[in-house]
This record gives C-alpha cells, sequence and structure tokens, in this order.
C-alpha cells in the first residue's frame, strides 16, 4: 500500500502573510533584493541583483529577453530544446551584446523614398536610421537620417532618402574600439543623439544612443560580468550534454540549468557530475518538490535546485501522469531541507521556486516560504522582448505561449523518449500581452518591497527568518478582491 503524505499539497493563493512591525527606518528605497544564485559556503561567487530568472522556455528565453532581463538585475536561461549550434548563437548574441554599443536595425538606403522610410519607422518605432550603401546593418555608412530632417506635411513621400539625410562628410562619427565613455563624451561634445561606429573600411558597426546613456544611468542593477557583458545562462538536458554544454560553455554561457520536469534521477547525477569533472561553469538541477529529491541533488554537487512540477500555467502533468505537487507545499518542503542542509554541511544551496506565479504577490510569498528566486515562464512571456508572436484576437493585443511538453516544442529529451510524444504534458495558448519587460518588472518588484515594508524586513533573508503566513478560507480570498460592490468598467485593472 502506498504511504500517505499527511501534508496537503497546496498554492500560493491558499496563504497570506501577517504583517510585522514596520520600524520607522525601513522603507522601499533601503530594500536590497540582492539574492544568492549559486552554493557557497561564506559568500556567494554569483548572486542575482532581483530574484527573478526566466523560464527555459522556446516562448520565453530568447537573447533579446535574456538582455532586457539583465538590464534589470535577473537572468535568462536560453531555452535547449534547439539544435545546439542554434542554442550557442543565442548565448553568443547576449555575451556580444556590448551595453551601449547597438547593432542598427532600421537601415536604408539612398534612393529609397520617404515612403519607404515612413513604413520602417512604423515597424521598427525607430526614428534614427542609419543610410547604408546596400541597406543593411554593416554596409558602408552613406548617411544619418532622423525624424528632425524631413517634415512629413510638407515633404513629397516619393522623394529619396538623399535629399534630407546628413551625409556621412558632415556625420560625426567614431571608428570601431572607442569605449563606451569616450563615445559618450563625443555624444555630449557634439549635442548628438546618435554616434555612429564604423570600422576602418567605412563599413556600419554600431550606434552609440545618448538615450542608453541616461538608461545605463537608470539600471544600476545591471547583471554584468568583469568585461561589461550581460550574464546569461543556459538550459541544458540530460541527453547530448556531452555535445551541447562544450558548446555553451565556448559561446560564453555564465550558468547552466538542467531543463526536467522530474529531477530526482540518476541521468541527473551523471550530467552534474561530468560537467564538474570538465568545466567550471556552475550548474542548477531540478526539478524536485521533496526533501528526498533536495538532499540528491545537492549530493551530486548541483549549484542550485529547482522546485515545482505540474505547477506551471501551460502544465498538464498532474492530470496526465497524476504527479506533483502544491507549488506552495512545495517550495516549504525543499526550503526546510535546504536549511538542514546547511546546518548540518555549512554549504548553502540556493533554490528556485518554477512556475505557478499567476498574481504578483505570489511572488513575495514564494520568496517569504524560502525560495531564493523564482522561475517565471507565463509572466515573461506577455512582454515585448519574448521570442513568441504578438497577435490581436478579437479586438486585443495577445502573445502565444505554449510548455516545452506540448507536441509545438517537441522538446523529446526533457520527457525521456527518444521518439514521437505519445502523450502531450503542456498545452498551447494565447496570454494577454503586456508590453514592456522593464516597465513590468518595475511594478512587480515595488509590490515585493511594500509588502517587505509591511512585514519590516530589508532582505531576502531578513523575509525568510521573519516572515508569518496564514492560511486562506475560500470565503476570505473572496473578501480580499473587490466585492458586493459594481466595479465600474475601465477603473479596476485585477493584476495580471
Ligand atoms: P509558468 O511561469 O508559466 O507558470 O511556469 C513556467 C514553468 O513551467 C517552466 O519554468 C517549466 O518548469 C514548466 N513547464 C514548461 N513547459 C511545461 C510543459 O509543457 C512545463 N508541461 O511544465
Amino acid at each position: 500500500m502506498a504511504k500517505l503524505d499527511n501534508e496537503t499539497s497546496r498554492t500560493f493563493s491558499e496563504f497570506l502573510l501577517l504583517p510585522n512591525l514596520t520600524k520607522k527606518d525601513c522603507s522601499s528605497d533601503k530594500i536590497n533584493l540582492k539574492t544568492p544564485l549559486v552554493r557557497f559556503t561564506k559568500k556567494p561567487s554569483l548572486s542575482l541583483n532581483i530574484p527573478m530568472v526566466s523560464a527555459v522556455m522556446q516562448a520565453v528565453s530568447g537573447p533579446n529577453l535574456a538582455i532586457a532581463l539583465a538590464k534589470q538585475g535577473g537572468l535568462s536561461f536560453i531555452y535547449c530544446s534547439q539544435p545546439i549550434d542554434e542554442q550557442a548563437e543565442m548565448v553568443n548574441k547576449v555575451k556580444r551584446f556590448k551595453a551601449g554599443f547597438v547593432l542598427s536595425d532600421s537601415n536604408i538606403k539612398e534612393d529609397d523614398t520617404l515612403k519607404d522610410v515612413v513604413s520602417l519607422a512604423r515597424t521598427t518605432g525607430h526614428t534614427t536610421m542609419a543610410v547604408t550603401e546596400d541597406g543593411s546593418p554593416h554596409g558602408k555608412l552613406m548617411g544619418v537620417l532622423t525624424s528632425r530632417d524631413y517634415r512629413l506635411e510638407k515633404c513629397n513621400l516619393k522623394d529619396p532618402v538623399n535629399k534630407y539625410m546628413t551625409p556621412f562628410s558632415k556625420t560625426i562619427h567614431a571608428i570601431e574600439g572607442i569605449s563606451l565613455e569616450e563615445a559618450n563624451d563625443l555624444i555630449w561634445a557634439h549635442k548628438l543623439n546618435s554616434l555612429p561606429i564604423i570600422d576602418k573600411k567605412g563599413n556600419l558597426k554600431f550606434f552609440v544612443f545618448r538615450k542608453d546613456y541616461n538608461q545605463h544611468k537608470m539600471n544600476p542593477s545591471e547583471m554584468i560580468d568583469d568585461e561589461k557583458r550581460f550574464i546569461v545562462g543556459a538550459g541544458i538536458n540530460t541527453w547530448d550534454y556531452k555535445e551541447r554544454v562544450p558548446a555553451l560553455v565556448d559561446a560564453g554561457a555564465d550558468i547552466l540549468c538542467i531543463d526536467s520536469s522530474d529531477g530526482y534521477s540518476e541521468w541527473q547525477k551523471d550530467t552534474i557530475q561530468y560537467i564538474k569533472s570538465k568545466y567550471n561553469v556552475p550548474v542548477g538541477a531540478g526539478n524536485v518538490v521533496s526533501g528526498d529529491g533536495f538532499k540528491y541533488l545537492a549530493d551530486c554537487g548541483a549549484d542550485f535546485i529547482k522546485v515545482g512540477i505540474g505547477g506551471g500555467s501551460i502544465c498538464i502533468t498532474r492530470e496526465q501522469k497524476g504527479i506533483g505537487r502544491g507549488q506552495a507545499t512545495s517550495v516549504m518542503a525543499v526550503a526546510k531541507a535546504r536549511d538542514e542542509y546547511f546546518r548540518k554541511t555549512g554549504t548553502y544551496i540556493p533554490i528556485c521556486s518554477d512556475g505557478g506565479i499567476v498574481n504578483d504577490y505570489h511572488m513575495v510569498l514564494a520568496l517569504a516560504m524560502g525560495a531564493d528566486f523564482i522561475m517565471l515562464g507565463r509572466y515573461f512571456a506577455r512582454f515585448d522582448e519574448s521570442p513568441s508572436k504578438k497577435m490581436k484576437i478579437s479586438g486585443n493585443f495577445v502573445k502565444e505561449y505554449w510548455g516545452e511538453g506540448s507536441n509545438r516544442a517537441r522538446n523529446w529529451q526533457r520527457y525521456g523518449t527518444s521518439g514521437n510524444l505519445t502523450f502531450e504534458e503542456g498545452v498551447d495558448v494565447y496570454i494577454p500581452y503586456a508590453g514592456k519587460l522593464s516597465d513590468n518588472v518595475n511594478v512587480s518588484l515595488s509590490k515585493i518591497k511594500s509588502t517587505m515594508v509591511n512585514l519590516g524586513v530589508n532582505t531576502i533573508n531578513e523575509l525568510q527568518k521573519n516572515a508569518r503566513i496564514t492560511t486562506v478560507s475560500s470565503l476570505s480570498l473572496r473578501e480580499g478582491g473587490a466585492h458586493d460592490v459594481t466595479v465600474r468598467e475601465n477603473e479596476y485593472y485585477p493584476s495580471p
């Protein structure tokens, strides 16, 4: 007969936090959300500046999202359900992206017309365009055209670009190799909005924009390495790691994460031990939902351990296979094992709550319950920077989102089958489009900080130590939203 675990499997919405005394010196601007990313004994060698990482999923973690999230202080794990060389190229694209040096993606030719300019500006949203000989991002620079060079009401849309552009001879530019600081000095000295950087042959390499300088100042939490390149992670599987890991390490991946719905397996042990024997790159493992799963992966050498089976918004594993555990119960069980492991061995292994975050307040609950950071799929897939398609359905903008266990992702390794999926563990859906990553992340972080103020804590570690939680009845859950009132249209926006 099966053993019955007496603990009911619970999810985040079944809990609330109780306030503690807020001392006068505890305020949102003093809160530090820095959190360890990898195992340590004295001090973590790698930390996140905000407790958010993006899911190892095709619909979520591509290079654009990785750059946008690293700017905010978080980290992406580029998805591994793709050929090795394509994943390595995505990792390398993030590492090549020099903060401040931007590849030009609005380019035109001298004999293109103003009509072409208008249509390009509509697609890219950019008002500064490079005029290159062949219209490519690295073609010979012929000039620069900005929205200040033409007035649509007065100009003929059939006019060629070279009638309005600032020609190369009059364009202030710099040669490749210039530092970002020197480029910004030129921008300020000449009162420019942008500075094209060319190579010795006159081919365009990058633009440096004045607005990015301001943005850099505004993003003090950026996740960058010693060479000021963005930090990026990459997903791996337990199947082709002997070929995939060397390619990812070569491409510059800073950290790896084994992506699997069930990580309590000897396959993970082999994978971790292979990486540890050959490389110096940290590797996270998972997913687990119990203390014994944690202990197994901790003993195998995992640098962080991911928690959660079946809680993902697109996941139907529990329905299909009858396996899993409520996300809140899983996090608390694994956090308990993590703390015991720390007491016994002196090694702290961060844990990541993966999946099932629906409301913003679930994030602070997950952290209070013991997670060091959280992994989000649906949350990030809604933003401009995710790789999935934005569409208009019934008058509303949506983005596509699909599980790694869906037929669409065809991520066979993850589910341990070498052929076609015999059944799906994930679905293919639409989710409401939500705009720019930075805007949304800032709102979510301010909610986390505001709750931390209510709890009178300044760090995630203090939150974990001092939080008191209570379970909620279904009636008190109803009481927590607007109730017994008629909500006026457009005046009440529930959290996404
Ligand atoms: P969520 O943030 O959308 O709720 O959940 C994202 C997480 O769901 C991922 O990080 C991963 O652990 C899990 N996932 C991804 N695909 C599937 C699936 O197809 C899945 N079943 O469960």
